[in-house]
């Protein structure tokens, strides 16, 4: 009797120490688990995220609820006839050449930052990037960074496909090598500091288009499961051991087939603030503007359900340019999509560009592009910032 009664004891307390581990585990900042208890209210899930990532990421619901904002990847940095130089091209962009007014989203990308490098992938130096980021920031614009960083198991580029993603996980033969990239990516981020000393918040979206095949950590080299361990891993090791809270996060696809495309990579809705999507013109403007507006409508649809914002993160034509793509192509694609922005790729030389520069056949489309209510540039999001209600941009030439 005595014996049944410890005995029932001991399992009453193993269950009770269970119970106390699982809910430990429960409240660490970076679950394991299923989305099934996620919350939906809207915050981002960075439970630490710094009062500046907060009010970014309010600004940024503020924008979609007044147009989309119009962004530029290394808008700043170089354009297809000029590179920055110091005092040269002091703050230029292609986009203000044309329109008069900068990309409301500066984007860059951190590709070698994980090897030490002085220059990025694109030869654009670090230093540099930091320059813009703070300038980008005071002037009240988005930052969005991306990372096409190597192959961490062959140290080839990020398109060199090799496996590498079981590697880098936890236990994995390059785990050491990966957390060493890691924290360099880390002090490049803690070095983003604006004029006052505090942190910049900036969009971070790491490994996207992974349903395509041609980086490593994409579907031809990588398992779903694969890709989502390095997600929360990688962020695990960014918001835990490197202490980074201006971090809001953007997971993006490259166009997707079906809401299932989207959802076979996706880490979760505690890991990941923002849905995105990339969309380029490969295949003539008819299958584009079928693919924007359809894979738009499926992220809002998520979006909604979620309560989080979402964007169409990289675009751009790669077709033989027309007289009239942004107003006849890309606007109708947009409108009333209820994104917060869109991001044109990088105009690096003349066969390789995504936003218009002067001289171009799209130019004066452009502009028009831009006087529409809803194109949001970078004095149009200060507006918004200092009059939240204020739903027009001024001098609209052409009311919806
Ligand atoms: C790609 C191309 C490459 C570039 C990379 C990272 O889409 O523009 O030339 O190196 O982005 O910016």
């Amino acid at each position: 009797m005595y014996g049944q009664r410890v005995h029932i004891r001991l399992i009453v307390k193993t269950c009770c120490l269970f119970l106390i581990l699982l809910s430990m585990n429960a409240c660490h900042t970076l679950r394991n688990t299923t989305d099934l208890t996620a919350p939906r209210d809207g915050k981002l899930i960075d439970k630490k995220a710094t009062p500046e990532a907060v009010a970014l990421h309010e600004k940024l619901k503020q924008i979609s609820k007044n147009g989309f904002a119009i962004g530029h990847q290394d808008a700043t940095a170089y354009g297809v006839n000029w590179r920055y130089k110091d005092s040269l091209n002091a703050y230029w962009s292609d986009i203000k050449d044309v329109t008069g007014d900068y990309p409301a989203v500066f984007g860059f990308d951190l590709g070698h930052i994980e090897l030490e490098s002085a220059h990025n992938l694109d030869t654009v130096s670090f230093v540099l990037i930091r320059e813009l980021i703070r300038k980008a920031a005071a002037k009240g614009g988005v930052v969005t960074l991306s990372w096409h960083l190597d192959n961490p198991t062959t140290n080839g580029s990020s398109w060199d496909t090799s496996k590498s993603v079981k590697d880098i996980l936890k236990g994995g033969s390059d785990r050491e090598k990966y957390e060493l990239w890691v924290s360099r990516l880390a002090d490049f981020l803690n070095s983003l500091e604006d004029f006052s000393g505090r942190k910049i918040p900036v969009i971070f979206r790491p490994f996207h288009e992974m349903n395509g095949s041609w980086f490593w950590w994409g579907a031809g080299s990588s398992t779903s499961i694969e890709y989502k361990a390095l997600w929360v891993e990688t962020l695990s090791l960014l918001i835990n051991k490197h202490d980074i809270h201006h971090l809001i996060y953007a997971y993006s696809p490259n166009t997707i087939s079906n809401e299932n495309e989207f959802n076979r990579f996706y880490p979760g809705d505690r890991y990941v603030d923002i849905l995105g999507v990339d969309i380029y013109n490969h295949n003539g403007d008819e299958a584009f503007i079928k693919d924007v507006t359809g894979n738009l409508s499926i992220l809002k649809k998520l979006a909604g359900e979620k309560n989080k914002i979402f964007a169409l993160t990289e675009t751009g034509n790669t077709k033989k340019p027309t007289e009239d793509w942004w107003t006849r192509v890309l606007y109708p694609s947009v409108k009333d999509s209820g994104i917060t922005w869109l991001l044109l790729w990088r105009n690096a030389r003349p066969n390789h560009y995504f936003a218009p520069y002067p001289g171009i056949i799209s130019e004066q489309d452009f502009v028009l592009f831009k006087s529409f209510n809803d194109t949001l540039f970078l004095d149009d999001i200060n507006l918004i910032k200092s009059n939240p209600a204020s739903q027009n941009k001024p001098n609209n030439q052409l009311e919806k």
